[in-house]
């Protein structure tokens, strides 16, 4: 870092001198299934950028699993071999020049972009003294709320399963749909439904596991359970189709790849909200102005990612404590699913339906000890 003088300010410089790149299997603790995939020891890529100074920022990028996303772990550690020479050298407070830079050296590849991104504020926060919430905008509420998901199985057991969560505090079910006969997937419905309490949201997800005609035939056989569809079908003009026909609000998640994609499917009326990735969108830059989309359109949002360990979540956490509370859908961590934490103590939790920020200091509020992640599988330097 170096100190410059401006009038009588003083403002900070910093340049990323390095780059190193981890790869960390998070295995899962129970099965965890979705419609066309189940998580197994997804290969986490995390992303060390050192300042002059020694100082890191911290970033992470975790496909769920080859079926979900597009992106593949593997590819994710490969195109930091080409995003992290483009960045090397650059001041990570100027991310405009960063995300132009990384653009120009790849086309794509989002996930290995918002890894870069998340280590940027991290670092920055870090330099500045200031939490990444805050440079978000601060947040507007202490606590996020936090959604859990059913996966796929048996009525009786989702409907047990949903019912042990709510009596643990979650009020917001995603319950996993589509890959099977439908028949089964409408008696699941039926079954959690029966368990909602007061003020419990639930949304089906059926990550694009439907046909239209079946997400049709499931809308029309729950007309009386007070639910949203989350990606019943797997694009955009499928979405389109259902909208005007189905008889609950359609949530967007794995169609929303970018900010044009956001502002267009809420232009056209097809979102009533979103499920946001932020490695999906490539970072919290990205997501930082896809929020701000959403609630001046007052679209309701989750900050989520599909995976990972407590860098994507303190980050997703601090993004999703930024929304309006109202417009909350709240942010999905995937710690309950997996025994890791990179940070025993700080590393986000659920706690009674909600999770704190970390507070451990500045950036994303983590403390990670320098080599926990082993040898790098990469090292770039400048
Ligand atoms: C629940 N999630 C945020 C995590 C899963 O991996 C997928 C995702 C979703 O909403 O589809
Ligand atoms: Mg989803």
């Amino acid at each position: 870092m170096g100190l410059g003088v401006w009038g009588s300010a003083t403002f900070v410089w910093v340049t990323i001198r390095e780059i190193r790149v981890y790869g960390v299997p998070l295995e899962t603790k129970a099965t965890y299934n979705m419609s066309n995939s189940t998580v197994a020891t997804p290969v986490s890529t995390i992303v060390e950028i050192v300042d002059a100074d020694g100082t890191i920022g911290y970033g992470e990028a975790c496909m769920a699993s080859p079926q979900f996303q597009p992106e593949h772990n593997d590819g994710v550690r490969s195109s930091l071999s080409v995003l992290a020479p483009a960045v090397l050298g650059l001041n990570p407070l100027k991310l405009s020049v960063i995300h132009t830079a990384m653009h120009a050296a790849m086309t794509g590849h989002a996930a290995g972009k918002a890894a870069l991104d998340i280590a940027c504020w991290d670092l920055i926060g870090k330099k500045l003294g200031q939490p990444v919430v805050d440079l978000l905008g601060g947040a507007q509420m202490s606590a996020v709320t936090t959604y859990h998901v059913v996966g796929i199985g048996p009525a009786d057991a989702a409907a047990a399963e949903a019912d042990r969560l709510q009596a643990e505090g979650i009020t917001r079910l995603q319950l996993k749909a589509g890959g099977r006969p439908i028949d089964a997937d409408i008696a699941s419905i039926r079954a959690v439904a029966s368990t909602l309490r007061p003020g419990t949201d639930l949304a089906v997800d059926t990550n694009r596991g439907w046909t239209t005609a079946e997400a049709l035939q499931v809308s029309n056989a729950c007309a009386d359970v007070t639910m949203s569809m989350e990606q019943p079908c797997a694009t955009e003009a499928e979405l389109h189709h259902l909208k005007g026909q189905i008889r609950h609000p359609l949530i967007v998640d794995e169609n929303s790849v970018d900010l044009a994609s956001v502002a267009r499917m809420i232009s056209s009326g097809l979102a009533s909200g979103f499920g946001l990735k932020i490695t999906r969108l490539g970072g919290l830059t990205a997501m930082r102005a896809a929020r701000d989309l959403c609630m001046s359109a007052r679209i309701p949002m989750s900050s989520d990612d599909a995976w990972g360990g407590d860098i994507i979540a303190a980050a997703g956490v601090a993004m999703g404590a930024t929304l309006d509370p109202q417009l909350s859908r709240g942010a999905w961590i995937a710690h309950p699913y997996h025994q890791n934490h990179y940070d025993e103590i700080n590393g986000p939790r659920i706690d009674n339906g909600y999770v704190t920020l970390p507070n451990a200091g500045p950036g994303l509020g983590l403390s990670i000890d320098e080599g926990q992640f082993g040898e790098p599988i990469a090292t770039y330097r400048r």
